[in-house]
């Protein structure tokens, strides 16, 4: 792995002349976790890295739900107790091996901090110390380190060229995040037309509040899902789809025009491992069929554009047929299929599957590892979209990493529910000091809409 040259990190001296006085750099005192708990109400790992001038970056690991199968592990306790989901096993080895390895070490050097602990685990999934601890010790050292360099963490991770992302926003939820008939796990909706975030960000709540109504007109519940979505008990896909494209009309839009809509499909959990097909709706569908259905809602719904894992992770042959025949036509976004992995992005370069990468820190389990990957995706002409999971915090380091990374997307979520809406109003704070000066990206180029 190119740990050499990973990042976007600038070399800090490690000492700094100030007035005439020699001024000692920080190094990491302390490593400190404890177990705290998920917006779905499961443990999880937060991490308090402590420099030796005082300073403390703190982070909050999440967690996922539909989750691929080359995930990095994350490592839970087993057992009784909190239905062996407990992450004491993962807290304590912070608090003892990775405390011990990580002392005395230099909170700028975050490649030799992030490759420190990979040797120290000695697996190829981070499964002995877990990828949760790693985690969560990695992002509070970059913490610490913007902290301790005085700058926002965007501006620490991503330097001056900055662009706010574009967003999408998870408005009806499916599949494994939601208990209804949709087997398509996100329905997102984007601001294609908009002269800032906060504008773009704006519509996004226009057209949620306008949808809930929409749902209630037809009949439905309008509860919510797992990423703050409504979660209505609907029949199938393009009945959720319908009713986002009503509501972006009835909320004053044009639909592709103003407001796109991208899918999660999430293919690997409506995918029957035992006959190779996929089992969606009350359908039973080989690969061409999936893509003939796939047609269909793009036929009737243009505003429809991105999709991510539109076939199961191991299903190569119908990523690839299906990318080599829609890439020109809409974005084919890689979430299971490479999980955040260097390594398995390269493959699906080669295979020439997707034209987008779903970036999730803890697929893979460090910042720099997550770093190369996006690096990875750009250097190939894949687009990047940072990602929340399912079950979250209020930790907001994604909305600094989708700034720093310039560019990019971020998918976090509906506007709804504190630990998503805390990422998109920490957008928010980030636009008003960036000011004018810095660019805001289109999606999916930087198009002018004048
Ligand atoms: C996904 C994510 C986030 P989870 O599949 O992209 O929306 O879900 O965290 O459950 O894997
Ligand atoms: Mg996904």
């Amino acid at each position: 792995m190119a740990f050499h040259d990973a990042g976007t990190f600038k070399p800090v001296p490690h000492h700094i002349f100030l007035g005439g006085f020699l001024m000692l750099k920080s190094v990491i005192e302390n490593v400190h976790a404890l177990e705290i708990f998920d917006s779905r109400g499961n443990p999880t790992v937060e991490v308090h890295v402590t420099l030796s001038n005082g300073v403390v970056g703190k982070a909050e690991v999440p967690s996922g739900a539909s989750t691929g199968e080359n995930e990095a592990v994350e490592l839970r306790d087993g057992g009784s107790r909190l239905g062996g989901k407990g992450v004491s096993k993962a807290v304590n080895n912070v608090n003892t091996e990775i405390n011990d390895a990580l002392k005395g070490m230099d909170p700028y050097d975050q490649p030799k901090i992030d490759k420190t602990m990979i040797d120290l685990d000695g697996t190829p999934n981070k499964g002995r110390l877990g990828a949760n601890a790693i985690l969560g010790v990695s992002m509070a050292t970059a913490v610490a380190a913007a902290k301790d360099a005085h700058q926002p963490l965007y501006r620490y991770l991503g330097g001056i060229d900055l662009e706010m992302p574009q967003t999408f926003h998870n408005v009806i939820n499916g599949g494994e995040h939601a208990d209804n008939g949709i087997d398509i796990q996100e329905f997102m909706i984007t601001p294609i037309k908009k002269t800032s975030f906060r504008d773009g960000f704006e519509k996004i709540v226009n057209v949620y509040h306008t949808l809930k109504k929409v749902l209630e007109d037809m009949g439905y519940e309008t509860g919510l899902g797992d990423e703050g979505g409504f979660a209505p008990n609907m029949k199938n896909s393009e009945e959720a789809l319908k009713a986002l494209h009503e509501s972006i009309i009835k909320a004053g839009y044009k639909p592709a025009e103003d407001i796109g809509i991208a899918c999660d499909c999430a293919a690997s959990y409506f995918y029957n491992k035992e006959d190779g097909k996929y089992h969606l709706e009350g359908k039973v569908l080989n690969d061409e069929e999936l893509a003939d259905y796939y047609d269909k809602l793009l036929d009737e719904f243009p505003e429809l554009m991105s999709m991510e894992d539109p076939y199961d992770e191991n299903d190569v042959d119908g990523m690839v047929k299906f990318t080599a025949s829609h890439k020109d036509r809409i974005q084919i976004v890689l979430d299971d299929f490479i999980c955040t992995n260097p390594a398995l992005l390269k493959k699906a370069i080669k295979e020439g599957a997707g034209n987008a990468s779903l970036i999730k820190l803890n697929q893979i389990g460090t910042v720099t590892e997550t770093l190369e990957t996006i690096r990875m995706s750009r250097k190939n002409g894949y687009n990047t979209m940072i990602s929340h999971r399912s079950g979250e915090t209020g930790d907001t380091f994604i909305a600094d990493l989708a700034v720093a990374v310039n560019g990019g997307q971020l998918k976090t979520g509906a506007p709804a529910r504190s630990e998503r809406v805390e990422k998109y109003n920490r957008l928010l704070e980030i636009e008003e000091e960036l000011g004018e000066g810095e660019r805001l990206a289109f999606f999916p180029d930087d198009v002018d809409h004048d």
